[in-house]
């Protein structure tokens, strides 16, 4: 399931270094609401409802997994540290004005916004740029197509196309093949796994864990239930593994997991008798062996507190009598692997202060760290 929507988005400036204001703009909405996939070229209009200097315009189109409100909200926070003031006349000269034209086929009729963007289909130096990068997007209420809309315009020749070009601002694709993303119960993987999956079109390797059958009897139980616990675990991982890897997916950037078959032995370790925990030993490391190692091995750090917290969020009945002390005898064990870990990279990244599912900065902050930028 995709939580990202496609928002248009019109940008215009007719004060001051005009490209200078677009540019920044782009910069802020990728760092703000979501990656900008399309960028119109730039086009001078002279400017329409008012008397002032003529503005630059251009459209982009933002993958966001912000509301529409919310993507509202930071467009006019990005206009104000853009110079922006808002005076009491309907139109003025203006550093930047962002507008939301399209935000995926919704219809909205707040008060403070209007979606599609009412005007959309009367302005040129809308449909232009937005043409550029839109012509088969239909328009959701009149039922048009973007070329379509243009092409109904009065005729005008007033509005040109300049050579300005906007960079494109982008997540950069890592020249790694392989990353894993592993943590405590609770931590987020999973979440920032999928976030990461739809920002890089990468291959998703998930963890299918509740198939284990022993697990809820485990929680209940675990003296008695913990080696067929572990070894289910690691039988399922380990085929998971091997069929997911070994899939060769042309058409993705990189593979990225969120668990690592080196978990089962943490796990096990601590759950098992040290008979049964030798005995497993053995297995895993005939079945550890032929498995691809990842090119990078990242930690994320959580507290105790909001693991606790995120489990209980979550609701599978059968871990909501997972404890405290569980959760720190298994940090204990992931940290003690990764000490002694020399067959792969492998990073701690401290997400206690961190909210990367409702904070962009923060998932950017995550990202940056695990691909270096
Ligand atoms: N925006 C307006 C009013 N008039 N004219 C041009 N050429 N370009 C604009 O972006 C523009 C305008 C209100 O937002
Ligand atoms: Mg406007
Ligand atoms: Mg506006």
């Amino acid at each position: 399931m995709s939580t990202l929507t496609s928002v248009y988005i019109a940008l215009g400036s007719n004060q001051g270094q005009r490209e200078v204001y677009l540019q920044k703009a782009i910069e802020a909405i990728f760092t703000k609401i979501g990656s900008v996939t399309h960028i119109s070229s730039v086009y001078e209009t002279p400017a329409w409802g008012f008397e002032g200097e003529a503005f630059y315009n251009a459209c982009i189109k933002v993958k966001t997994r912000l509301k529409a409100q919310q993507v509202l909200k930071e467009l006019q926070e990005i206009e104000i540290t853009l110079g922006r003031r808002r005076h009491s006349k309907r139109y003025q000269n203006r550093t930047i004005d962002l507008d939301i034209l399209f935000f995926g086929d919704d219809y909205i009729a707040d008060s403070n916004l209007k979606i599609p963007h009412p005007e959309l289909s009367k302005r040129d130096f809308v449909l232009f740029p937005l043409a550029d990068i839109a012509t088969q997007k239909t328009h959701p209420i009149l039922n048009q197509n973007i070329e379509k809309l243009k092409d109904d315009l009065p005729k005008n020749n007033t509005i040109k196309k300049t050579d300005v070009k906007l960079k494109p601002v982008n997540f950069k694709v890592p020249d790694v093949n392989y990353i894993c993303i592993e943590g405590n119960i609770g931590a987020g993987k999973t979440t920032f796994v999928e976030m990461m999956e739809e920002d890089f079109d990468a291959k998703l390797i998930l963890e299918r864990f509740k198939e284990n059958p022993f697990l809820p009897q485990f929680y209940k139980d675990p003296k008695r239930y913990a080696f067929p616990t572990e070894m289910s675990f690691l039988a399922d991982r380990h085929q998971q593994l091997v069929d997911d890897i070994t899939q060769l997916d042309l058409f993705s950037n990189f593979s990225i997991a969120d668990y690592d078959l080196y978990k089962s032995l943490i796990f096990a370790r601590i759950t098992l008798k040290d008979q049964e925990f030798k005995l497993y030993k053995k297995v895993f490391d005939i079945m550890y062996r032929n498995i691809t190692k990842p090119d990078l091995y990242v930690y994320f750090y959580q507290n105790t507190e909001r693991l606790l917290e995120n489990i209980h969020k979550r609701g599978r009945s059968y871990e909501q009598d997972i404890n405290a002390d569980y959760l720190e005898k298994i940090n204990q064990g992931y940290l003690n692997f990764i000490k002694n870990e020399n067959r792969f990279k492998t990073k701690i990244l401290d997400i206690s202060e961190l909210d990367f599912v409702d904070k962009r900065e923060d998932y950017l902050k995550l990202v940056g760290d695990i691909l270096n930028f």
